[in-house]
């Protein structure tokens, strides 16, 4: 990636600065502190007894066998934990049914994993072979019970006139898409562990996105108020989404800690991640598009359907919503229509994984634009060309109702195709093509909604000068030490060493939303810049005393003093007062100040992914040959995390697009339980990538920054969608369904066509 300090407005020093993780060389050698390194001597290990059938009604749990095992303590059903209260669901559509999670199922089990009984003992040894002698009496159900999935929320989103499009339209493209329901796949599972403290309440610690809501929902559940509970997210490994809910495995282990009065300690494993994790994507959508003869976009109608499982995450609407509301997306389009519905089903629950609605979105609007160019008879890249939005600096209204803060849509496409050498590659696939080779090229443009709402930051200094810098913004690896302590490095004038970020406890940190949406530089750094001003608006007149300067506002007349590195000076006299002097100057020796940021608007970044790919034509196998990548995610704070969050985003686009996938059989039992069975992108998947980054800045902030957590896997698997229905376009075929396994190609070339294979 190239030097992102060029041509890029820079807020100050270290604004663009490729830092190096301040948190690797913990990470690194292990001495990172993960919820499970967490749990004290005494402390209890909690197994879950879960649920074998789909659909089933509890007729007994009968926990005698199990709670005269050596070493258990205690053995809960759904009775122990009565009158419990709900985690929230965000409201952000009118949820008809809004079915929060049940902690342990009562009557009625409606996914297989449903967790049943939680066995607590003094070792997860323990624990875990008392859990095979808890007793369940199942009467087993038809899984096809509930087969007709139950609406939940609908939504729609209209602009012009579409009968009036559709009639006047020579040409109309059509494009379907059944995404497969994946994982998030964090490298550390679920994990919680709780402690209850008759005085302090109960201390959760969490592997969650989102510690200040959790608190919320557990305050909720177990009936406390919000200030006897505290929720800490320590080192969390990894999140992209599945973390960023409540669970019912965290409800349970704070209900066991209150109630036996002992540290408990839930180590949540991949299996149970898979099983009964939240889920992603899943969707099945479809649009048409009213097209004139020059390939002028006149009218979009799009279906969305978006599976929910049998209970709901607190962002159970989001992916469906941020599909429904980024449409037409990048292109201009005059009439639209879009239906959006979400179905609760006898699965698990279905929540925010990476891009969250975004990459949904993107799939289809770009498997329709290739539709389209074929339609009309265009190279794919023209028909883009044609139909984009302008480039603007300031908010510009869409069809759909939302407000892009800035973009330079056909500037991300250019840059693009100027990486891959677009017109190379095309010369290059005819003369392939000629000798017989299945080869394509896609390419996927997307616009990313990534920073709204609010955050919070406190900064004090302290005796030594050091800043410390809390955040309600939290972290699961993305390195927010890092880039944190640059923008409050560029806000107070000091080096990034002096500054120490704290997140994650809300005890200790101003309450926050956390780190999920892409948000967290724009919001979360938006948070630190003010609360950066409001510290220094603070120091000033301590700064002034010490200077024997005049009291005024910042740069008021020769008599005042000046911010500058490392703290204030009086220019009339060059005297320098260092924020460890102006901290000891204040009352009781100590110097804080916080900001609430509230965005003006959201930030909304673009890029554009280009894929070649190669099918073989006997086996049906896709090689992704190569993968080109423009981003502009507005001003970059550090381009070395934006490179890896980039890269990281890329590999789980095109483990979506070609091989990750959830099963469930038509019992509803889940076929893909481990990582034997459920396939993820190795290194030697990944084809060579190259990425370049472009910069509209972002009206919406202060730091005019746009997120990046996301925009890895938006474009890509569309790019690579399109890329094999171009390799495929002489054969006449097209596949609707994803994962594209060799598998599905192969049958969709060789045929029967269209059949699928069960399950
Ligand atoms: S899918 Mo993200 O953690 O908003």
């Amino acid at each position: 990636m190239p030097d992102a300090r060029d041509g890029r407005p820079r807020t100050g020093d270290w604004t663009g600065r490729a830092r190096r993780r301040v948190e690797d060389p913990r990470l690194l050698t292990g001495r990172g502190a993960f919820v499970g390194d967490l749990a004290p001597p005494d402390a209890l290990h909690l197994v879950f007894v879960r649920s074998p059938h789909a659909r089933a009604r509890i007729l007994s749990v009968g926990p005698a066998a199990a709670l005269a095992h050596p070493g258990v303590a205690a053995v809960l059903t759904a009775a122990d934990l009565a009158g419990h209260g709900a985690a929230a669901v965000n409201p952000l559509l009118p949820i008809g049914d809004p079915r929060p999670f049940e902690p342990l199922a009562g009557r009625q089990v409606r996914a297989v994993g449903q967790a049943v009984a939680a066995v607590i003992a003094a070792t997860a040894e323990a624990a875990g072979d008392a859990a095979e002698l808890v007793a369940v009496d199942y009467e087993d159900e038809e899984a096809g019970e509930e087969a007709a999935p139950v609406p939940a929320f609908e939504a729609a989103w209209r602009h012009g006139d579409i009968d009036a499009a559709f009639a006047a339209a020579p040409l109309v493209a059509t494009a379907q898409v059944r995404h497969a329901r994946v994982a998030a796949m964090p490298m550390e599972p679920r994990t919680a562990l709780a402690a209850w403290d008759e005085a302090a309440g109960l201390t959760a610690w969490l592997s969650t996105q989102t510690p200040h809501r959790a608190r919320q929902d557990l305050s909720a559940i177990l009936g406390l108020p919000a200030d006897r509970v505290r929720v800490i997210a320590p080192d969390v490994g990894g999140a992209f989404g599945g973390k960023a809910s409540l669970f019912p495995e965290d409800a349970v282990v704070a209900w066991a800690a209150r109630l036996l009065g002992r540290p408990v300690l839930w180590r949540g494993t991949r299996a149970e991640d898979l099983l009964a994790g939240t889920h992603g994507r899943g969707a099945t959508n479809a649009a048409e598009a009213a097209i004139a003869a020059d390939g002028t976009l006149l009218g979009l109608r799009v279906r969305l359907d978006f599976p929910l499982g049998h209970w709901l995450p607190y962002s159970a609407v989001v992916p469906g919503r941020n599909a429904g509301r980024i449409l037409p997306g990048p292109y201009r389009c005059p009439a639209l229509a879009t239906r959006l519905e979400g179905r609760v089903e006898a699965a698990a629950a279905v929540g925010i994984y990476r891009g969250a609605g975004r990459p949904e979105a993107a799939m289809l609007m770009e498997r329709l634009m290739d539709e389209a160019a074929r339609t009309a008879g265009l190279d794919p890249l023209e028909i883009r060309r044609r139909n984009l939005r302008p480039a603007h600096a300031v908010p510009c209204a869409i069809e759909s109702g939302e407000t892009l803060d800035s973009g330079d849509y056909a500037a991300v496409l250019d840059a693009a195709a100027a990486l891959a050498d677009y017109p190379a590659l095309r010369r290059r696939q005819a003369e392939r093509r000629a000798a017989g080779e299945l080869v394509g090229i896609g390419i996927g443009l997307y616009v990313e909604p990534c920073g709204q709402g609010w955050e919070s930051a406190r900064l004090s200094v302290e005796a030594d000068g050091r800043i410390v810098a809390a955040t309600g913004s939290t972290a699961q690896g993305q390195g927010r030490e890092t880039a944190f302590a640059q923008i409050v490095a560029d806000a107070l004038g000091v080096p990034p060493e002096t500054v120490t970020v704290r997140h994650g406890d809300t005890a200790a940190v101003p309450p926050g939303i956390g780190a999920l949406a892409s948000r967290s530089t724009a919001i979360g750094g938006g948070a630190l810049v003010q609360a950066a001003a409001a510290l220094r608006a603070a120091a000033l007149p301590l700064a002034a005393r010490l200077l024997q300067a005049r009291p005024g506002a910042l740069g008021s007349g020769p008599d005042s003093v000046e911010p500058c590195a490392g703290g204030f000076r009086n220019p009339a006299t060059g005297a320098f007062a260092a924020w460890a002097a102006i901290a000891e100057a204040a009352p009781g020796g100590t110097l804080s100040a916080g900001a609430v940021f509230e965005a003006g608007g959201e930030a909304w970044s673009s890029g554009c992914c280009i894929a070649a790919a190669a099918i073989d034509r006997d086996t049906g196998v896709p090689t992704v040959e190569g993968l080109w990548l423009a981003d502009d995610a507005g001003v970059v704070v550090n381009p070395l995390l934006v490179e890896g969050q980039l890269l990281g985003g890329v590999a789980q686009g095109l483990g979506e697009a070609l091989m990750e996938r959830i099963v469930y059989d038509a019992d509803g039992q889940l076929l893909t339980g481990s990582l034997a069975d459920y396939a993820l992108p190795r290194a030697a998947d990944m084809p060579p990538v190259r990425l370049t980054s472009l910069c509209t800045p972002s009206p919406a902030n202060p730091l005019g920054a746009k997120g990046v957590g996301e925009a890895g896997c938006i474009g890509v698997p569309a790019a690579i969608a399109n890329a094999v229905h171009d390799a495929l376009a002489p054969l006449g075929v097209g596949i609707p369904d994803l994962p594209l396994t060799g598998e599905r190609i192969w049958r969709a070339i060789h045929g029967p066509r269209n059949e699928e294979e069960p399950a």
